[in-house]
């Protein structure tokens, strides 16, 4: 019966990739430009890497382009990362280069997935797991659960380190920061608890900002120019690429790749 085979085809091969991904090297939230590239470089580098994103398709703020005009600006201190995902580009101003968000979008997450990491769509992280004050894992949920306000109980992954890529929300940092009794200097006025988090500044804030924020946890792209303050930047998306390159090799080193 095919319909059977169907079914059955599709819920073996879901849950045997779950199951692989129960205890991870690196748990990444946000499939953004800067989370993407972090799990490729990671994966590449033959780390055990999952990306959790909640909404039905990965890609962040890159499929819009800006106002929904679906071009993407790029920086040339990026365009190494652009040659590398194979996407067309055009020389369009002094060291600025456009390309098309839906080619760019889909390169990033085909050579993600092709280096061997593992993507989880409708995934929301709602909470991280603390083993002797290190953030050692992921809380997840269906993100139709959370939206509904469903009385359903979430699953833990387990992961060396995670990575806070939720964007402008800075989601996970928060998370940490509130558990933690931490001070948020962020562009909305959040102001957590006692301790300050000092995480970014300057024009480059968002590579700058890209670092090991709390024991086990690291945080990239917008997330990390969220946390330190820096206001809402423009459409301009190579300071992701590289604030996700950057945050793989600070893991790499950090595990000894
Ligand atoms: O915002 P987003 O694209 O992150 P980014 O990599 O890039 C920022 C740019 O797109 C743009 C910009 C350029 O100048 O400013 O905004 O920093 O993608 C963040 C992703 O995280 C997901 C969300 O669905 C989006 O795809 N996300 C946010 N919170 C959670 C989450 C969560 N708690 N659990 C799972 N996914």
């Amino acid at each position: 019966m095919i319909e059977k085979q169907i079914s059955r085809g599709i819920i073996h091969t879901y849950f045997e990739k779950m199951e692989k991904c129960l205890e991870l090297d690196v748990a990444i939230v946000g499939g953004g430009p800067s989370g993407i590239v972090a799990a490729y470089y990671l994966a590449k580098k033959g780390l055990k890497v999952a990306l959790f994103d909640r909404k039905l398709s990965p890609g962040g703020g890159m499929w819009g382009g800006a106002m929904m005009f679906n071009q993407l600006v790029i920086q040339d201190e990026a365009l190494d990362i652009i040659k590398e995902f194979g996407i067309n580009y055009n020389n369009y101003d002094d060291g600025l280069y456009t390309a098309d968000s839906i080619e760019s979008t889909s390169a990033l997450l085909y050579h993600a997935v092709h280096a061997g990491a593992t993507i989880f769509n409708c995934y929301s992280v709602e909470d991280v797991v603390f083993k002797n004050n290190v953030v050692s894992g992921v809380v997840v949920n269906w993100t139709p659960v959370l939206r509904e306000g469903l009385h359903v109980d979430p699953l833990n992954i387990m992961a060396k380190c995670v990575i806070d890529g939720t964007g402008h929300d800075s989601e996970i940092c928060k998370v940490v920061a509130r558990k933690n009794g931490i001070k948020l200097n962020t562009a909305t006025g959040d102001v957590i608890g006692e301790r300050s988090l000092d995480v970014s500044e300057g024009e480059r804030c968002v590579v700058e900002g890209t670092k090991e924020i709390y024991p086990g946890l690291f945080v990239c792209g917008m997330a990390s120019s969220a946390v330190g303050g820096t206001p809402r930047m423009g459409p301009i998306f190579g300071g992701m690429l590289l604030s996700g390159k950057k945050v793989a090799e600070l893991i790499m080193q950090r595990i000894g790749k």
